[in-house]
């Protein structure tokens, strides 16, 4: 979707955009202890070696954002995105070694989940005679595989989960974890499969309390969200490898968004997905070409093959940002 001022014409972002969306923001709950995790988890894993390198970091963003239209909100407007994708990656990059900071929506899809059913808690478990609480026989193993994995990602620290829930929340914990990225320079990853909301309501033009109906038709001017990527590539944590996701319904004009994102934002890489299509293949662009990665039978996850692409890009980038810091060579 392209931002517009809500008179037709495109709006660029400029500082002075993105200084006041969060000097305006309400302020972000826990934030204290939000940014020393962040902290903490990187400073952990960028000291912890495995196969004589350091561990790389990637913050998976995931699920939709909502924008609230009430202070204290009753009504809002969301983003479609089950989450999906961004669970079903961080699960691979733990498997490639990666330690994730997932940064989701509350209530999305979680990594390791996969195989519940939906309401996992009432359907995969059930009470013995003696009121114990034992997994169902249909889901045991299921349930097994999904504690297990989740325990070891955690347990070797390698998943940081963060929950969000609003625009205001989502872009205010993007930014800490940016900025604590920075100290890793390219050995971090972004890969925001989030769907960003491209409008809200700023908090101090938004009603207190709930808007009332009886007023008739609602009439509500939406600003554009100031766009974050070109922000975080050039300011946050410029050395970072940054992947964005373009979707559209129309296939038509998927690719040529997908290329406009990839210069406009200075992306390493962008991958676009069409929305009825997106679990079965996407088309990973970079500036020296362009792939379609899919998956190759319906029980095969379409993630595992466009992780093993990144991962690899990754290292090449890696690379060659170390021989620039030694040569100060232009690669
Ligand atoms: C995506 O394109 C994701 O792949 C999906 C995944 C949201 C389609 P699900 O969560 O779906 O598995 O159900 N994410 C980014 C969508 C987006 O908002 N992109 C912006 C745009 O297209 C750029 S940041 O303009």
């Amino acid at each position: 979707m392209d931002s517009r001022n809500g008179l037709g014409a495109p709006q660029e972002t400029s500082d002075a955009d993105i200084e006041s969306f969060f000097e305006s923001a309400p302020p972000l709950r826990d934030s204290f202890n939000v940014s020393r995790k962040v902290k903490e988890f990187i400073e952990r894993n960028s000291r912890s070696f495995e196969n004589g390198r350091s561990t790389r970091v990637v913050c998976v963003t995931s699920g939709g954002t909502t924008v609230p239209l009430e202070q204290r909100c009753v009504r809002f407007i969301d983003n479609f995105s089950s989450g999906h994708r961004g669970a079903t990656s961080t699960e691979y990059f733990v498997k490639a070694g990666y330690a994730v900071i997932f940064l989701h929506r509350r209530g999305t899809c979680q990594p390791y989940c996969g195989s519940l059913p939906e309401d996992s808690l009432l359907d995969c478990f059930e009470l013995t005679e003696d009121s114990t609480v034992q997994a169902c026989p249909s889901h045991a193993e299921a349930v097994k595989r999904a504690i297990r994995n989740h325990h070891a990602a955690v347990e070797e620290g390698l998943l940081l989960k963060l929950p969000y829930t609003t625009i205001f929340e989502y872009l205010q914990i993007l930014r800490v974890i940016a900025i604590s990225m920075r100290s890793i320079g390219s050995c971090g990853m972004f890969y925001l499969a989030a769907a960003v909301s491209d409008f809200y309501v700023p908090w101090e033009s938004m009603a207190e309390h709930k808007i009332q109906s009886a007023a008739g038709p609602l009439d509500m001017r939406l600003a554009p969200v100031p766009k974050m990527l070109s922000v975080l590539r050039n300011k946050w944590a410029p050395a970072a490898f940054c992947i964005s996701f373009k979707l559209e319904t129309d296939p038509k004009i998927l690719l040529e968004k997908a290329d406009k994102a990839l210069r406009k934002y200075k992306m390493h890489m962008v991958v676009a997905n069409e929305l009825s299509t997106r679990n079965e293949e996407v088309v990973v662009i970079s500036s020296s070409d362009r792939i379609a990665v899919r998956r190759e039978h319906q029980n095969e996850d379409v993630e595992k093959h466009l992780i093993d692409l990144l991962v690899e890009r990754h290292a090449v980038y890696i690379e060659k940002s170390s021989t620039v810091a030694l040569t100060g060579e232009v690669v």
